[in-house]
């Protein structure tokens, strides 16, 4: 087989797609701003030069292995380049280290220390740009950014959005949106896949860990917090655990330190959310109306709807997300039982999601000058409170959720992953359609991590179409599809994020296929652990429908369950 030299020792080609490829796979790690293996080559940040016997200095990412080549990947010339790259990257770069929201997960930061740069040979910065902290949910520090462009082509290739370009020539070239305006002005989603790539602080989440402190410091408030289902298998990686690794217990163990009143899972709510939304399916499909129906859980995904898909707003389903549904439940119901006002109850999710954090402000989910979810925090933020109060969540040991808002099945954690919402809402349309007992609840079909996955499915001598979409640039082509008539479906689900929520803005990083591969395996077994796997038989759900809610899709869930997304 073909065959090149590495370091003196010789190394066969796999159809490697690229030279960084194949020297990574030898166990050397070259380091890296710009190459992410998901999305296209850039070849901007010159870090992943080496030294061709023939050729002289190349860039790695952008070469073709080829046979015979000679490669040294640190011969003094080589560091010498790299260092000088990485210094002239520092010498444009905000150096406030201590006060970075990114200090200790930063991939400058951790170059410049491998590097040993002791000092900064090109003058520094001059100008100060302004922050952007317009969007709810994402801050753009222009100051922290080196240019590398992952978060143009995330925006461009992954979402299909485009948001995000180089501005300016030279050295007074920046990454912004276009005509340099405010991220809240343009059609941003708030997806945050952007800020998962940026390899410093350029691209942050908005923080609402004081807001969080506020509400648990203040004595005349209830403080409830609910946990979504991807945060249990991601959350053990900010305390160096396996992605995919189950930590509820432990997570529910650390809220209850932090002196949250009530400890509740969204997956409670997405139960709920299955009932009303399978009831709702299949009305529109027994009548053939508004179809297809699309979910409309993911926030970022809504909103891209009402940007460039306003024609089907009226098949979105009229479901509040989970996260919206357990808000409401909880002050408009639950409070109830604990005597007390909606008022004095503050309810704080963990979201995988930096999107949620526009959702809970959008004034559909406001009645009466009360929202149903006060303050969101991401998966990340909520590591860094642990943290910061000095708890040590390996040894927490762990906790129980509470009940009745803490009761969940496995239908209700898989909505973490891309293929579950579908697969929950089959589980339930299935009996509810066919009147039988279902006993084999795993549709494989819609699982995995193709961009676009498609089923037919058969309930009671009918065909239901379904299409299964994660990665807002496939609702794009999908959409595009539907429009020419080359496609019909009658059931889609959308997730904004690459494998759904589990890969989600506000998850910790890295945060690429093969982390969420494992985390979706996660949510898998998830639904393997639970007692039940259906929601229609969540004792707790059902309950609520006994003493409060009648029937699905009655009067009292449309008035606070439901909603409309208009153009
Ligand atoms: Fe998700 Fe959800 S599954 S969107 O990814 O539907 O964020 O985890 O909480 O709301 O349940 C996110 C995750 C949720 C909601 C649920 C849905
Ligand atoms: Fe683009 Fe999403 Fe980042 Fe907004 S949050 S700029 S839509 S990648």
């Amino acid at each position: 087989s073909d065959t090149l030299v590495i370091n003196g020792k010789t190394v066969a080609i796999n159809g490697e797609k690229n030279l960084l490829e194949l020297i990574r796979k030898q166990g050397i790690e070259l380091p890296t701003f710009c190459y992410h293996s998901e999305l296209s080559v850039y070849g901007a940040c010159r870090m992943c030069l080496v030294e061709e016997e023939n050729m002289g200095i190349i860039a790695t990412c952008s070469t073709a292995p080829q046979p015979g080549m000679n490669i040294k990947t640190h011969s003094p010339r080589v560091q010498r380049i790299r260092k000088m790259a990485l210094e002239l990257l520092l010498a444009n770069h905000d150096r406030d280290c201590t006060t970075c929201s990114r200090n200790g997960n930063c991939k400058l930061q951790d170059l410049a220390q491998r590097f040993g740069i002791d000092e900064v040979r090109f003058g520094t910065r001059e100008e100060v740009l302004p922050v952007d902290n317009s969007s709810p949910s994402i801050v753009r520090n222009p100051n922290k950014c080196i240019l590398c462009g992952d978060c143009v082509r995330t925006c461009q290739e992954i979402q299909g959005i485009g948001v995000l370009d180089f501005a300016n020539r030279g050295s007074k070239s920046i990454v912004a949106p276009a005509f340099n305006k405010d991220l809240i002005e343009v059609d941003c989603v708030a997806c945050g896949q952007c800020v998962a790539v940026c390899p410093t602080g350029a691209l942050t989440i908005k923080s609402d860990i004081s807001r969080v402190w506020e509400a648990i410091n203040d004595p005349a408030k209830t403080v409830v917090v609910q946990i979504a289902p991807a945060v249990r298998v991601a959350i053990g990686e900010e305390f160096g655990m396996e992605p995919g690794e189950i930590q509820m217990g432990q997570l529910v163990a650390a809220l209850k330190r932090l002196g949250f009143d009530k400890v509740f899972d969204t997956s409670f709510a997405a139960d709920l959310t299955v009932m009303e939304e399978t009831a709702e399916f299949i009305e529109r499909f027994k009548e053939g109306k508004k179809l297809p129906q699309f979910t409309s859980c993911c926030p970022a995904w809504v909103k891209y709807a009402e940007e460039y898909a306003q024609d089907f707003l009226d098949n979105l389903s009229s479901c509040k997300s989970p996260q919206q549904m357990f808000g409401s439940v909880a002050k408009r119901f639950y409070s109830q039982d604990l005597g007390i006002d909606p008022e004095d109850m503050v309810v704080v999710s963990i979201m995988p999601c930096t999107a949620k954090k526009f959702e809970a402000q959008r004034p559909e989910f406001i009645t009466d000058g009360v929202p149903d979810v006060d303050v969101v925090i991401t998966t990340q933020e909520v590591a860094s409170m642990i943290k910061k109060s000095g708890l040590v969540f390996s040894e927490l040991g762990i906790e129980s959720l509470d009940m009745p808002l803490g009761f969940s099945t496995g239908a209700g954690v898989i909505f973490g992953v891309t293929g579950g919402v579908s697969e929950a809402v089959l589980r339930n349309a299935y009996e509810k359609i066919t009147g039988d007992n279902l006993d084999d609840v795993e549709f494989k079909e819609v699982r995995g991590f193709d961009g676009i996955k498609e089923a037919e499915v058969e309930l009671d001598g009918k065909t239901v179409r379904l299409a299964v979409v994660h990665g807002l640039s496939n609702v794009g082509d999908l959409i595009k599809a539907i429009k020419k008539g080359e496609k019909e479906y009658d059931l889609i689900e959308v997730m904004a994020c690459p494998g759904g929520c589990i890969g989600g803005g506000g998850q910790p990083t890295p945060n690429n296929t093969e982390v969420r591969e494992k985390r979706a395996q996660g949510m898998y077994n998830c639904d393997k652990l639970s007692a039940l796997h259906k929601s229609q038989e969540n004792p707790m759900v059902n309950d609520f429908y006994r003493r409060w809610f009648g029937e699905e899709n009655s009067d009292v869930t449309h008035k606070h369950l439901h909603t409309s997304y208009e153009e």
